[in-house]
Parts: C-alpha cells; structure tokens; sequence
C-alpha cells in the first residue's frame, strides 16, 4: 500500500477529546511498545517522558489503518523526533532494541511485579527493590516490612485480583448490586462506568456510579451497601472515604487528584459456581467463589453527568478533556463541574452531550473513548 497524497490525509487532533478510538487497535505492535517505554519513565519519575510515549500511543490508536512507512506519520501529532524512531526501528526489525532492553531489566520486571499488588505503588515498589527484595515472597518474609491494611488485602487476593475481570463478572457483579441496592431505596440507580461502559471484555476491577434522585440521600447509600455486603458474608476489604464536596469550589486543574464524592474500594467475594483451589497456598480447602475488585462512587444526582463522564476515561481521553478545556476554552474541568474563567461562572449539565457541547466538542461515545 502507498501513503495517501498528504492533501485528502484527514488531520489528526493533539487532543485524544477530539479523536474516535474504539477498542480495535490497527497499530498494537507500535503501542505495545510505547506503553513499556511509557511505564519504564514512570517508574523512574520521570513524568514528561512518560506523558510523551501514552500520547503517541494514543494518537496511533486512534488511527483507522495500520502504518506501513515513515510517510504515514507525516502530519500527525504528538510523535516527535525520539518517537519517530522508534516507529522506524519498528518498521525495520519489528522490535525495538530499547523497549527489549526494558522487558529484560531486573529492575523494570520486580517493580511491575511489586506495582502488581493491590495498593502498592512506584514509590513503595521502588522502596522494597532498594531493600534487595526480589519476589513477593520475599516481601511478606522480610520483617520491618509493614504493609497497610490495602497491602494485606492484596498480597491475600492476590491469586484473584491479579487476573483480569471478564464481562460476565462485571454483569455478575451489577446484578449483585443491583439486588442490594433495592433495599435502600427503589429510586436508587446504578450505573456501570470506566472500562466496561468503554465496550472492554476484560478489565483490572469494576468501576461504578450510583446515585439518588433526591440530593443528599445518596450521602448514606454507600454505607448502607458496605454493611448489606457484610452481613452477606461476601465483603472481604473495604476502603470508604466519605464525601469532602464542596461546590464552591473551582474544578481541579490536576488529573491525578482524586475527587470528592463518597466512595469506596472494595473486594468482594463473587460466587462462581465452580470449585477453584483455596486461597492460600497452604490451604488444601476449595472454594466457589472468587475474589473482585469493585469501585463505588455516589454523586449527588446534579453532579451524575460530570462524574459519569470523569469515571469513563480512559484516563489518556480525561486528561485531554480537562486539557482542551483549559487550553482552548479558558474552562476548568474535573469529575464535579465545569467553570468558564471568561464568564466567571460554572456551567451546569444534566448529560455528558451537555458537557461536550458546552465545551464545544462533537459528542464522543463511550465506545470511542478507548484513547
Ligand atoms: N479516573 C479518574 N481519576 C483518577 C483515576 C481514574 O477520574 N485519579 C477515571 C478514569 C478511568 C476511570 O476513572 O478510566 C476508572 O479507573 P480504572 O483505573 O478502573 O480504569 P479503567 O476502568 O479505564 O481500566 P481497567 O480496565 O484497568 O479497570
Ligand atoms: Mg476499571
């Protein structure tokens, strides 16, 4: 195939809010290696590497074909000097010498493993492989190692949570809920968000919004849930933080800042209705059920709209969401509200196609946002 003339090319947007990504990835061989370059600058903190590779990826991912020469990056945003070789090393060996380099690293291989956990982060990895640890064993062997109550869940889990959710576990899981929840309320409603509302088949937990159409009674919702979940016996860890909203407050400009409604991490005990081996190594016990990690967020019914679109992500498509509106529009966005710094006013939304219009983007479906 040839490149097409650079005239009828389409242009591409630096902005991920303004591209359609689907889950079918014509470029995996060129993402796949970027995310490794992406994940390795991470763990050395360093942030704009980082950023830089997930924004190429992402750009190529967005892409309706698969790149065959250097011509058919001609244009296209966000692949910089340091990106365009590796494409071409790519194009010339169908691997990269540096991404190989990584995927061998002793280093880069423990704090994957170590990040791998439930509540250990780059920091705490980075820690423990300063201390000469090596596996997971080694860590619950070592003794002025403590870990937090997140920690203990997940290396307890781990079998579990270190596998992918599938799709039927998600629905297994709404249906669960959705059973729970009718005896809070018959008005209470229950939203699946983040990666499956994305069309994936696979993801690491299950991301949900709940809420209440009367203000405020949704405030209790999440606690009520927590202890229906213990008295069923199926609530192996909990994690609540209560509700710090404030809607004075302007919207955040970080990404990484965690909003502010109530909600929960959890891990809950799914019946799966085969016999799988115990959960610990030593325990000779079967058992049917499996152990999952479910998210519970609970806006106020005014705010659904911005944290449904916050909690879709993906992450890559929410960061240029906020990005574009502060750049291009003088608005903050975050997952409570939209604030036009021109008009010195926030600007209220009942839908996410209110939301995009109001930042005057095409409206993107979720099945789109794969970015
Ligand atoms: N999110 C957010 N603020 C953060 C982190 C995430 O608003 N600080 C959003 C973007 C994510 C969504 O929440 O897409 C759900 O988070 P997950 O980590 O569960 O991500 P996904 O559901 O997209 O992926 P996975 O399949 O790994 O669960
Ligand atoms: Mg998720």
């Amino acid at each position: 195939k040839t490149a097409l003339p650079a005239t009828s090319k389409p242009t591409v947007s630096q902005y991920a809010c303004q591209r359609r990504t689907t889950l079918d990835n014509q470029n995996k061989i060129f993402t796949d290696a970027f995310e490794v370059l992406a994940e390795s600058n991470e763990f050395l903190d360093s942030r704009g590497q980082c950023l830089a590779f997930r924004r190429a990826a992402s750009v190529l991912k967005s892409l309706q074909f698969t790149l065959r020469s250097l011509d058919d990056i001609e244009g296209l945003p966000c692949l910089g000097e340091q990106i365009k070789s590796v494409i071409e090393e790519i194009f010339e060996f169908r691997t990269c010498s540096k991404v190989e380099e990584i995927l061998r690293d002793e280093k880069y291989q423990t704090l994957k493993l170590f990040t791998s956990v439930f509540g250990v982060g780059p920091k705490t990895a980075e820690k423990w492989y300063r201390k000469g640890l090596r596996t997971l064993k080694a860590v619950l062997a070592e003794p002025d190692i403590h870990l937090n109550k997140m920690q203990e869940a997940g290396f307890l889990y781990y079998e579990d949570i270190s596998k992918s959710v599938s799709k039927a576990d998600a629905q297994a899981v709404e249906t669960l809920i959705k059973d729970t929840i009718s005896y809070y309320s018959s008005d209470t409603k229950l939203f699946l968000t983040g990666g499956f509302r994305r069309g994936k088949e696979h993801g690491h937990d299950v991301d949900f919004i709940l809420t209440t159409p009367e203000i405020g009674k949704e405030q209790a919702l999440l606690l009520f849930l927590i202890d229906k979940f213990k008295n069923l016996g199926i609530l192996l860890y909990s994690d609540f933080q209560e509700s710090t909203f404030d809607i004075q407050k302007l919207p955040s400009c970080k990404f990484e800042a965690m909003d502010h409604f109530p909600k929960c991490f959890l891990i809950l005990k799914l019946k799966t209705g085969e016999q799988t081996a115990g959960v610990q190594q030593n325990q000779n016990d079967s058992r049917d059920w499996k152990a999952i990690r479910v998210d519970l967020v609970a806006p106020p019914a005014d705010r659904y709209a911005f944290a449904m679109l916050g909690w879709t992500g993906s992450t890559q498509f929410e960061r240029d969401l906020r990005r574009y509106a502060r750049k291009e529009r003088r608005m903050l966005l975050d997952n409570h509200a939209l604030y036009d710094k021109t008009k010195h006013a926030f600007l209220e939304a009942q839908t996410e196609e209110e939301i995009f219009d109001l930042l005057g983007l095409e409206y993107i479906e979720p099945w789109q946002r794969n970015a």
